[in-house]
């Protein structure tokens, strides 16, 4: 595992993933059994389905003897019936295990896909579109399943299809190989040929799938935006024009399929088999019965004529998709656990040593930011809209990693710490802050899953939020998001504010940007948040003056640096800058 980051991971069989074809294998390969009852029920299915002209041969010969041997026909009807019962049995065999199979092999690629993601860094996530991760987390893993069952099946099927006549013609006599060995070779070159062809079509239709379906899911997240500007049309034009894009993949998919030789093969084979049987039977080789017999045998082809044009493109767009959900687990993925690192508990004494930073895609947000809080003490954090403030919080916690310098808690740097250590001590609490559409309850407890009712409501009544949870008619157990359910930006932060106590955590990152929020409720939060403060180092990004006043040490942000720093009283004496906040 040593050249793949840890994914936050429970342990689990590690699968080869350098190539889409042996990633599906290396995940099927979990199933010998199922394999094994796969390949024995197709194997068994096509012998059995082989006996049938063989014995019906026999039966005409038996019927064109000078006296006429009507004895055997009964014998040889309970057997033609007796083998297709049996045949009915492994036919279920390989149905049900290729079902098996692709279901079970959907489940763990979903397991694998959703362990990878959440394992990802933020830099990933920002950059990556939710639509297209969720087309490949639905319908590529689909496509997967779809790939084994009815795809792959069938194509192991038709295999078996093609070597029965093989296997059997020589018993009438050699040279009745040759049509099924030229059929079985031109078949395989000409599908060697049709799935090159179909490779980037099938590629460009799962592609143009995901294009339309992360442009759904934007314009349906933003469309309070949307309507709000009036865009509707425009969004339905972009719409229209993904979807079209979508529907030509298929058509051109469609239109390969419908050129692909096999029928084409199939009757030049049923044609020349039969020609040659007849010159066969008219040199005396061969009697009515195996003529018969043969021509059966022959007929046999058409399964897997009939199924080749769309069993082949199913597996050709199960590996495309194979292909997408790959190159997403395998995409870069910086984030390193650091499961050996420190994990010890923490005092919450917090430094920042020389920290530059900048996204990946941009130029430098923070430049040289240095600045040192004991453990317990309160850090106000001020400056103009886009100074940087966000940022420099999201270094605390490795949301992202410094460019430059290093930051240090408990002395440690942050990279040296075990992750999760770090991140379970660290509580922070957004800018804009995200919810999830399960009870109230539950979101206040989201950090700490075991809480009880009693814990989790001591943790609202804290943080000043008991009261308003108490109007809805299911208190606690409200889900969010249902029957109109949606709480106001200062329900939302004492929500969160509620979850920081639960898991009181030694370190508090409050990016509370927003204000504008009416006086009884500034009121409650500002109660809320000195509470939240009590006993732990407390990282506070904030318009208020009354909390930048009561604040240990004022960091000033100016365009990514470090304008000014100290206390209240030092900075109206010192800074220019601080003083005019307090002046507007
Ligand atoms: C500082 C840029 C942004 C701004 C600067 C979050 C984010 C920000 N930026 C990116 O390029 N990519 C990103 O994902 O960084 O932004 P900030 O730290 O969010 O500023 P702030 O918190 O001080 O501002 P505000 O408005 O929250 O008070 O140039 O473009
Ligand atoms: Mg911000």
């Amino acid at each position: 595992m040593s050249n793949s980051p840890a994914e936050f991971t429970i342990q689990r069989p590690v699968f080869e993933r350098s190539g889409a074809v042996r990633w599906v294998v290396s995940h099927a390969t979990q199933h010998w059994g199922i394999i094994i009852m796969l390949l024995i029920g197709a194997f068994g299915n096509a012998a059995l389905a082989a006996v049938v002209p063989l014995l019906v041969g026999d039966a005409f010969n038996a019927m064109l003897k000078p006296v006429a041997d009507t004895s055997v026909l009964l014998p040889l009807a309970l057997l033609i019936g007796g083998t297709q019962i049996l045949r009915g049995v492994l036919q279920l065999g390989r149905n049900f295990g290729a079902e098996l199979l692709g279901q079970r092999l959907e489940r763990e690629i979903r397991d694998e896909m959703y362990i990878s993601l959440l394992g990802k860094s933020m830099t990933f996530h920002s950059l990556q579109p939710v639509g297209d991760t969720m087309a490949r987390a639905t319908n590529d893993v689909r496509e997967v399943n779809l790939m084994f069952s009815p795809g792959i099946n069938l194509v192991i099927g038709s295999f078996f299809f093609i070597i029965m006549p093989i296997l059997a013609a020589p018993r009438y006599h050699p040279a009745l190989l040759v049509t099924p060995v030229a059929f079985a070779i031109v078949y395989f070159l000409a599908l060697v040929r049709y799935l090159k062809t179909l490779e980037p079509i099938s590629d460009e239709v799962r592609a143009s799938f995901g294009e339309m379906n992360s442009h759904l899911s934007e314009s349906l997240d933003g469309v309070e935006t949307v309507k709000g500007a009036a865009q509707e049309n425009a969004e339905v034009e972009k719409f229209i024009v993904n979807a079209a894009r979508v529907r030509d993949a298929f058509i051109r998919q469609g239109d390969t399929e419908a050129r692909f030789i096999a029928f084409l093969l199939y009757g030049i084979a049923i044609a020349a088999g039969l020609t040659h049987a007849l010159i066969l039977f008219r040199m005396g080789l061969l009697n009515t019965g195996q003529v018969i017999g043969y021509f059966g045998l022959l007929r046999m082809l058409d399964f897997p004529t009939f199924t080749s044009t769309w069993a082949y493109t199913q597996v050709s767009m199960g590996l495309s998709s194979a292909r997408r959900i790959l190159e997403l687990m395998n995409r870069e993925n910086n984030l390193d656990q650091n499961t050996a690192g420190d994990a010890g508990a923490m005092r919450g004494e917090i430094e920042f040593r020389n920290v530059g930073f900048g996204y990946p895609d941009g130029s430098t947000v923070l430049e040289n930011v240095s600045f040192r809080v004991k453990p317990g003490r309160t850090v106000a954090i001020v400056g103009q809209t886009g100074a940087g403030k966000t940022s420099l919080v999201k270094l605390v916690n490795r949301t992202y990693d410094v460019s430059n310098g290093k930051i240090l808690v408990d002395g440690v740097d942050v990279r040296d710490w075990n992750l999760a250590a770090l991140r379970s001590q660290i509580s922070m609490i957004e800018q804009d802050i995200f919810l999830f559409s399960r009870s109230i309850s539950d979101n206040i407890a989201f950090g700490r899953p075991g809480a009880t009712r009693a814990q989790v409501e001591a943790a609202a009544q804290a943080a000043q939020a008991h009261e308003f949870i108490e109007t809805f008619d299911q208190g606690y157990d409200t889900v969010i998001g249902e029957r109109g359910v949606t709480l106001s930006g200062g329900q939302r932060q004492r929500l969160a504010l509620a979850r920081a106590f639960l898991t009181d955590p030694r370190v508090l990152i409050l990016d509370d940007s927003t204000s504008a929020i009416d006086s009884a409720t500034e009121d409650k939060i500002q109660r809320a948040i000195s509470a939240a403060a009590q006993g732990r180092t407390t990282l506070l990004i904030t318009h208020r003056l009354s909390q930048i006043r009561w604040a240990d040490l004022i960091i000033v942000i100016r365009k990514g640096k470090v304008a000014a720093m100290g206390n209240h009283e030092e900075l109206m004496k010192t800074s220019e800058a601080y003083a005019r906040i307090f002046r507007e």
